[in-house]
């Protein structure tokens, strides 16, 4: 649906991406009483959670703080079905927050922004989008998603290959049949872990394609009753202001013991209880040093690696699952539902192409580097996202002096709190590289950027403000600190989408605030408090005044 025609082409605002960040955005923006465009690629709000339609796709947070938290109606409203909700649910959710504010009369579906650029004399952005239409705002806003740009690796061959090809991060709306079909599955993240049971269940064969060992953990689904719901809601203030007091966004009982500082029994019996709970609680509670001590992850990786060996029957497979190549968590960690069970079935396989990779897809399957041949019908790619980044430069935005973003970005993302980048006035990111989200739970961050983007336009509308633009400096001081903190972790040794590792050419930067959401938001509230200390904030009127 595409109102373009009735719509008004000089606004406050364009918003990019109607998936969660977009959605509040533009109903806060709203509600402040500025005007705005939205644009949307998709048919449809949804975000990621509308593409990612792959079968077994499921959110890796709990459904009781993985939603937004800024109207009580609407979480009172919602009914969550279990610990953690399928795409449709999340994406139902998305829908009925979309409409129970009547948000979607705004949003230009089907629509891509092509090009930004800023116009100095005028202080707004030309915004240009694949249906011809010019927009003029004050800001641009993206709210394009950290995964939303799919990598789709260039592997020789591919066009010759005469079966069906899929990727999981633009899942076909109509359900696929796999049944008879010799299935390929290239790549074991997040995304792959979750589909693979799913695959197996319905393929005649399903051969996983692992070039990284990952380190699942058991998701333990279940689901909600009206006494658990009552229970949350209940506990919802106190659950609310420990997500706020959280590094990651999550409210949990953070640990305060080193992995190194008990004995072997006490750590096991720590893992075995929150193992059995599953999900993030057993990476993130365990223990306070597994991110920055490599003794105490390896405490961690040899629990998963045992875990593994005991649920995987087959010895020369279970080591292949177990070939670890990085220190847990140092990628996101998956959440899964029977990963590792799924290959005691006899239809599954798992293929490592960690030194012996995919050399070529042939008409009728693929080939690796030794000349191992595996054919196949189907090849369902898991190969993830060109994260974080990819999204907002394929938009072509170009800053002051016309100076394109990519250009600007080429040895790694630059901007003043992972929200602005110099040289590129009036532009906001939502959860943009540099703050803190991919390490945390997403509607935090996104609802924490919101309200600061809408509170900073409010403050200089308020003041006559026409221009704010991120100063070098501080970006520089910002880039310097998030490599300094990161490089205290241990998160810098894998090759993973959080440094850029996964997508040849991309320089290596570690792509996140490391310190977590709530010493980002006491920073972030500061620089606000101080007047936009590390921006310069410019009027029209100040600049006649000097001319
Ligand atoms: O992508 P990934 P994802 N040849 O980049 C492999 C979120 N998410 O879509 O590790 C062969 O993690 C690659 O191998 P390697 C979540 O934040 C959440 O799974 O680069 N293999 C890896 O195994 C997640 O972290 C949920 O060596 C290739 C895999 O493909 C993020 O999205 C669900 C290859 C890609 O893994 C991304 O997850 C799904 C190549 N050329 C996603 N290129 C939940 O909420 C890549 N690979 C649960």
């Amino acid at each position: 649906m595409n109102h373009s025609h009735k719509r008004s082409t000089e606004v406050d605002a364009v918003i990019v991406g109607a998936g969660f960040s977009g959605l509040y955005m533009l109903h806060r923006l709203r509600e402040l009483g500025f005007t705005t465009r939205m644009f949307e690629a998709a048919d449809g709000v949804g975000g990621a959670w509308y593409w990612n339609r792959y079968p077994g796709a499921r959110c890796d947070s709990e459904s009781h703080y993985y939603c937004y938290s800024f109207s009580d109606e609407v979480r009172k409203e919602w009914k969550w079905s279990c610990r953690y909700p399928a795409q449709p649910e999340i994406l139902g959710y998305l829908n009925f927050v979309a409409d129970r504010l009547d948000l979607k009369k705004d949003i230009d579906f089907g629509t891509r922004v092509t090009a930004g650029t800023f116009d100095e004399d005028t202080h707004d952005w030309v915004v240009e989008t694949n249906g011809g239409e010019t927009v003029r705002a004050r800001f641009l806003i993206t709210a394009v998603g950290n995964t939303s740009a799919p990598s789709k690796p260039a592997i020789q061959g591919l066009d010759d290959f005469a079966g069906k090809i899929y990727y999981t991060a633009s899942w076909p709306h109509e359900k696929i049949d796999f049944s008879g079909q010799r299935v390929g599955l290239i790549g074991t993240g997040s995304s792959g872990i979750q589909c693979t049971p799913h695959l197996a269940a319905e393929a005649d064969r399903l051969t996983v394609f692992q070039r990284t060992a990952n380190y699942s953990v058991p998701a333990r689904n279940h689901l909600l009753t009206d006494a658990m719901r009552l229970e949350q809601e209940e506990k919802h203030q106190d659950l609310r202001r420990k997500t706020l007091a959280s590094p990651i966004g999550m409210p949990f009982d953070l640990p305060q013991l080193s992995a190194l500082e008990v004995s072997a029994e006490d750590r096991k019996r720590r893992y075995d209880e929150l193992w059995a709970g599953g999900g993030f609680r057993f990476m993130f509670t365990s223990f306070n040093d597994l991110t920055v001590d490599l003794k105490a992850n390896d405490t961690i990786a040899e629990y998963i690696g045992a875990k593994i060996r005991d649920t995987v029957r087959d010895p020369a497979t279970a080591e292949v699952l177990c070939d670890f190549n990085h220190p847990a968590g140092t990628k996101r960690p998956p959440i899964d539902t029977d990963y590792y069970e799924t290959f005691n079935r006899d239809n599954v396989n798992v293929v490592s192409i960690r030194t012996n990779p995919i050399r070529e897809i042939m008409a009728d399957g693929i080939i690796l580097q030794d000349n191992e041949r595996y054919e196949l019908d189907t090849i369902v790619f898991a190969t993830g996202f060109d994260a974080v980044t990819g999204s907002i430069l394929n938009m072509n935005l170009r800053g002051k002096g016309g100076e394109a973003l990519r250009d600007k970005w080429d040895r790694g993302p630059r901007a003043y709190l992972g929200l602005s980048p110099a040289g590129f006035p009036n532009m906001f990111m939502v959860t943009g590289p540099g703050s803190p989200s991919i390490l945390a739970n997403f509607p935090v961050c996104i609802e924490q950027h919101v309200d600061w983007i809408a509170e900073c336009m409010v403050h200089m509308r308020e003041n006559g403000i026409d221009e704010i633009e991120a100063l070098p400096e501080p970006e520089d001081a910002w880039a310097k600190m998030i490599a300094e903190e990161a490089n205290k972790t241990l998160l810098p040794l894998a090759n993973s989408w959080y440094m850029g590792a996964n997508i040849p050419g991309k320089p290596r930067v570690f792509l996140a605030y490391p310190s977590g959401v709530h010493a980002y938001t006491v920073i972030c509230d500061d620089v606000a408090k101080r007047g936009y200390e590390g921006f310069a904030l410019r009027s029209r009127k100040m600049a006649e005044a000097v001319s």
